[in-house]
């Protein structure tokens, strides 16, 4: 009997395994060996082991999608039971915590509840335009206790770590309302009621959308389909970045539907840096290097560079993913003096870490941060700019060792 052509290393359409034969009416090499009586035994415990382990990882896999609905279920029936919620996020908040944040505050709002966006940090001045952005409000310590404290729930969206969420994460702590934390970064820390994290979307942006459809009989409003656009395209690089996949798309496209119009948000989120920005990227580049026989490459942004160009801490977004670009370059990372002028001796050095292949999140988390396998960030405080870099490479030059 002759079997169909497999070329080699490719699986075979009749056994199921690889096979290493190739040519139009052999036998394959799994069924050759039957034929010729050759330890037929290990070939079938192997292909078992192979069917056993797709079973388990197709288990896990239903599981873990169950656990997340009950969990996003959960949310949808936290929110409808408040009156009043609170919707926080990460500090330095970035497009899909504010885009999400955003799109959480009309949700509830068009759900007849009162909400109210507390942010550490002011919002990038890109993102101001989005809707509702005015209704965002600044943590005030002396004055927002009494909102928290009011609050029948607090949604803590694109961060799991009280740690990342600064001054902010003392009001929460202090509110008896219940809290909910929706996010995308892995290991959250045991602070909510409900923790509904999804590691493998791309944006928080993206779970939210989800959670949407719960209980939505009526569509999404264009303002909130923009909001989650946002979301998902800053936290994507523009759909870039390794967990983008059909069902990113998916989605995307459904928000497409609902409204948002994706060259004219690209244009008013990335289209606007400063001439500043620009400028301060120009002395940053200037000081890229090489380390680790190429593959890793660090960039400073020195305390006078901004005095220099009079860029702000905000003009360095996107600088970081540029190293990613250089040829040979499998990690980079971006260091930032950010001198405390009141408190010289707490210098602080911003570490912002992108790769394509080994785990930089581990590394931050050596500096105090976390963050994503290949984006994440850290703190080093005390040291100068130049022995911060040292430090950081003798760091990743040890991971790059054990890869
Ligand atoms: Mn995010």
């Amino acid at each position: 009997m002759n079997y169909p052509a497999a070329s080699s290393g490719e699986l075979n359409p009749q056994c199921g395994i690889k096979t290493a034969c190739s040519g139009a009416g052999k036998r394959c090499g799994f069924l050759s060996i039957f034929a010729r009586g050759k330890r037929p035994m290990a070939i079938v415990k192997t292909k078992l082991k192979i069917y056993l382990f797709s079973k388990i990882l197709e288990i896990l896999t239903k599981r873990k999608i169950m656990k997340l609905k009950q969990s996003l279920q959960k949310c949808h029936e936290v929110l409808l039971e408040s009156e009043n919620i609170i919707i926080c996020t990460h500090e330095k908040p970035d497009g899909d915590a504010i885009g999400s944040s955003l799109a959480l505050y009309l949700y509830a709002v068009s759900l007849g509840k009162k909400a109210t966006i507390v942010l550490n940090n002011p919002a990038p001045p890109n993102l101001v335009f989005m809707p509702a952005a005015d209704k965002m409000i600044l943590y005030d310590q002396s004055g927002n206790q009494q909102l928290f404290d009011e609050a029948d729930a607090i949604f803590i969206l694109d961060v799991g770590a009280l740690a990342r969420i600064g001054d902010v994460g003392l009001a929460i702590v202090k509110s008896g309302g219940k809290k909910v934390i929706i996010d995308h970064h892995e290991e959250p820390e045991d602070i909510a009621d409900v923790i509904c994290v999804d590691t493998a979307a791309t944006a928080t942006g993206e779970i939210l959308y989800r959670l949407f459809q719960i209980g939505s009989n009526t569509a999404l409003s264009k303002e909130i389909a923009e909001c989650l656009y946002v979301s998902i395209l800053m936290d994507t690089g523009s759909f870039r970045f390794d967990r983008t996949g059909s069902e990113t798309h998916r989605i995307v496209a459904g928000l497409i539907g609902l409204g948002a119009n994706p060259a004219l948000l690209y244009d008013r989120v990335y289209n606007n840096r400063s001439l500043n920005s620009m400028r301060l990227e120009g002395l940053a580049r200037a000081t890229a290097e090489l380390d680790l026989d190429g593959k890793f490459c660090s960039m400073l942004v020195r305390q006078e560079f901004f005095e220099e160009t009079g860029a702000n801490k905000y003009d360095t977004e996107g600088f970081v993913e540029s190293m990613l670009s250089i040829k040979g370059v499998e990690a980079g990372v971006l260091i930032t003096q950010n001198i405390n002028i009141d408190n010289i001796e707490n210098e602080e050095i911003r570490l912002s870490f992108r790769s394509k292949t080994i785990s930089v999140r581990k590394v931050a988390m050596r500096f105090g941060g976390g963050g994503h396998k290949l984006a994440a960030g850290g703190k080093i405080y005390n040291r100068t700019i130049d022995e911060a870099k040292e430090i950081v490479l003798k760091a990743v030059g040890e991971f790059f060792a054990n890869k």
